[in-house]
């Protein structure tokens, strides 16, 4: 059972000082992976027509965030000011496995930029600061992501809601500073915060479609561990 994870890039300067593009992963997603029983195996970031290639070898998908923003193009938006820094291939690639695992209804979990690109992908748009937005609360923690920042509420019925085992509030972290401003073709918003903000979407009638804005793979809870045990469940 192979998990295929999305990898981010950045430019660091190597040992002479010349500045280096690198591949990278945090660490803790493919733990989750493997902890919840298959491997996970990186996705370089490679050309938008590779993603459907590349998804026949995998059994389900995780789309990673990271530092890097979706290009407000990409959703019909010049780039405020407030904008982060931004990877149009990177985002390209995403878009293309997300729109591939979609077609063929390949298990596929969306983490914070990762939802926010699922929601792209599927026409929807962001807010590209949280400032942008009115009468939002803190979404970026000052401390570590183990513990959590703010509770969202699940709505049921859902597939997070059954991952959770059927609880209507989850504690999550939070670390973000954009969040989905419309809702992409056909996703359910299944988890807001107190503010309104949407912290989970999924895409009724696909075995298992599933983006949160939160990092469930940096929480040691059960229910986090329930949503990497579900994605793998489902590839089987
Ligand atoms: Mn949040």
């Amino acid at each position: 059972m192979l998990v295929g994870i999305t990898c981010s890039i950045e430019d660091r300067p190597d040992s002479r000082g010349t500045p280096t593009p690198r591949l990278f992963l945090t660490r803790a997603y493919a733990d989750a992976v493997f902890r919840a029983g298959a491997d996970p195996v990186l996705l370089p970031i490679l050309p938008a027509d590779r993603a459907p290639a590349l998804l026949d070898s995998v059994h389900a998908l995780v789309v990673s965030g990271g530092a890097l923003d979706v290009p407000p193009s990409f959703y019909g938006e010049t780039v405020h000011t407030a904008c982060g820094p931004t990877s149009e291939e990177r985002s390209a690639f995403e878009r293309a496995l997300v729109l591939a695992a979609v077609d063929r209804d390949l298990p596929l979990l969306g983490v914070c930029g990762g939802m926010q690109i699922l929601n792209v992908a599927l026409s929807g748009s962001l807010h590209q600061d949280l400032s942008l937005r009115e009468n939002t609360q803190s979404h970026q923690q000052p401390h570590d992501k183990a513990q959590p920042h703010h509770p969202v509420h699940v709505s049921a019925p859902s597939l997070l809601h059954r991952i959770i085992g059927g609880k209507d509030t989850l504690a999550v972290n939070s670390t973000h500073h954009q969040v989905v401003k419309e809702v992409g073709r056909g996703l359910a918003v299944t988890a807001v915060a107190a503010d309104g903000v949407v912290e989970a979407v999924e895409l009724p009638g696909k075995r298992f479609v599933l983006g949160v804005q939160w990092h469930p793979e940096s929480m040691p809870t059960a229910e986090q561990r329930a949503i990497y045990a579900a994605l793998v469940a489902a590839a089987h």
